[in-house]
C-alpha cells in the first residue's frame, strides 16, 4: 500500500471539503440544526432539487435522537410519521397504538436521506446571528463551533433565499432576532409535557415566523409556547416534512 502518500490524504481532504463549502455558502434554503426535523426538512427540500445546506454545531447530526429517553437509544413514533419511516426505509416495530425505533437507525437514516437527496451537510458550525437586508433573513452568520466563543474571530455568512431555525430547544434564530429587537419579545419558553398537544401543536404552528425565517420542530414549541412531548418523534418528523411543504410553495411563488 504505497500508491499515496500523507500529503495526498490531506489534500484530498482539503479540495472535497472547500467543494462542499464554497457551494454552501449560497443556497435556496438553509436549514440550522441537523435533528429529526431539520433532516427530515433537508431531505424533502432536496428532493425537489433545491439548494439545501444544513449546519449543525455538533460533531454528529440527529440531535435529541441519539439518545432515546434517559439514555435507552430506542424513540417512539406514532402511527401518522409511518409513511416517513418506510420512504425512508427506517424499520420500526408495533408496540400497542404505538412504535418504537432504533435510534441510531432513525439518526443515521435520515441523516442518509438528505445526504442522498443533495443537500450538504457541515458539521461543526454554529450559528450565531442573522443576515437581515430590509427587513428579511437573507443567510445566517456563522463560525465554527469553538471558536467564535472563545477568540476574537468572525464569522462567515451563508447566503439564502429562506432559512429555517430547526434549533430545537433553543430556537436560537429567533432569539437572535428577538435580541435585535426585530421580533417582539413574546418567547414564552415551552410548556410542561403534554405528549398528545405538544405533538400536535409542533405540526400546526409551523411557520414563518419573520420574513425569510421559518420555524420547525420543538423550536415551534419553544418560541410559541407549546407544550413539551419528550421521546416521541412522530411530531418533529411531520413537523420537518411541513416546513418543507411551506417553503417549497414560497419559493415556486417567489419564482412564478
Ligand atoms: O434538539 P433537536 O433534536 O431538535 P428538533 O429537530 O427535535 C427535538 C427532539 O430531538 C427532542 C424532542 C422530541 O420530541 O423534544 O428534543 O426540534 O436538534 C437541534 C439541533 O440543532 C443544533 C443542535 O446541536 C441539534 O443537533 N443546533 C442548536 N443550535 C444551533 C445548532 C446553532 N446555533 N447552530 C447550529 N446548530
Amino acid at each position: 500500500m504505497d500508491h499515496f502518500n500523507e500529503v495526498e490524504i490531506s489534500r484530498a481532504i482539503l479540495d472535497a471539503y472547500n467543494a462542499k463549502f464554497s457551494k454552501a455558502l449560497q443556497s435556496d434554503v438553509a436549514i440550522v440544526g441537523a435533528g429529526p426535523s431539520g433532516l427530515v426538512a433537508a431531505w424533502r427540500l432536496a428532493q425537489m432539487n433545491y439548494r439545501v445546506v444544513v449546519l449543525e454545531k455538533r460533531l454528529s447530526s440527529g440531535g435529541g435522537i441519539w439518545g432515546g429517553s434517559m439514555g435507552m437509544n430506542e424513540v417512539v413514533v406514532q402511527k401518522e410519521a409511518l409513511r416517513i419511516l418506510e420512504e425512508a426505509g427506517i424499520r420500526y416495530q408495533a408496540y400497542g397504538n404505538l412504535y418504537t425505533v432504533d435510534a441510531s437507525e432513525l439518526a443515521s437514516g435520515l441523516c442518509m436521506k438528505a445526504l442522498h437527496a443533495g443537500a450538504i451537510l457541515l458539521n461543526l458550525i454554529t450559528v450565531e446571528d442573522l443576515c437581515v437586508h430590509e427587513g428579511r433573513v437573507t443567510g445566517v452568520v456563522a463560525n465554527r463551533t469553538m471558536l467564535g466563543d472563545n477568540l476574537p474571530i468572525d464569522p462567515i455568512i451563508f447566503a439564502s433565499s429562506v432559512s429555517i431555525d430547526s434549533t430545537g430547544h433553543d430556537a436560537d434564530l429567533i432569539n437572535y432576532l428577538i435580541q435585535r429587537g426585530l421580533l417582539k419579545n413574546e418567547f414564552p419558553g415551552e410548556g410542561p409535557m403534554d405528549a398528545p398537544a405538544g405533538e400536535q401543536f409542533v405540526v400546526d404552528h409551523v411557520k414563518e415566523i419573520y420574513p425569510g425565517l421559518w420555524t420547525t420542530g420543538m423550536s415551534v414549541c419553544s418560541s410559541m409556547g407549546g407544550p413539551r412531548m419528550g421521546p416521541i418523534f412522530g411530531g418533529m418528523l411531520l413537523s420537518g416534512d411541513k416546513v418543507a411543504a411551506c417553503v417549497a410553495e414560497t419559493l415556486k411563488q417567489a419564482k412564478a
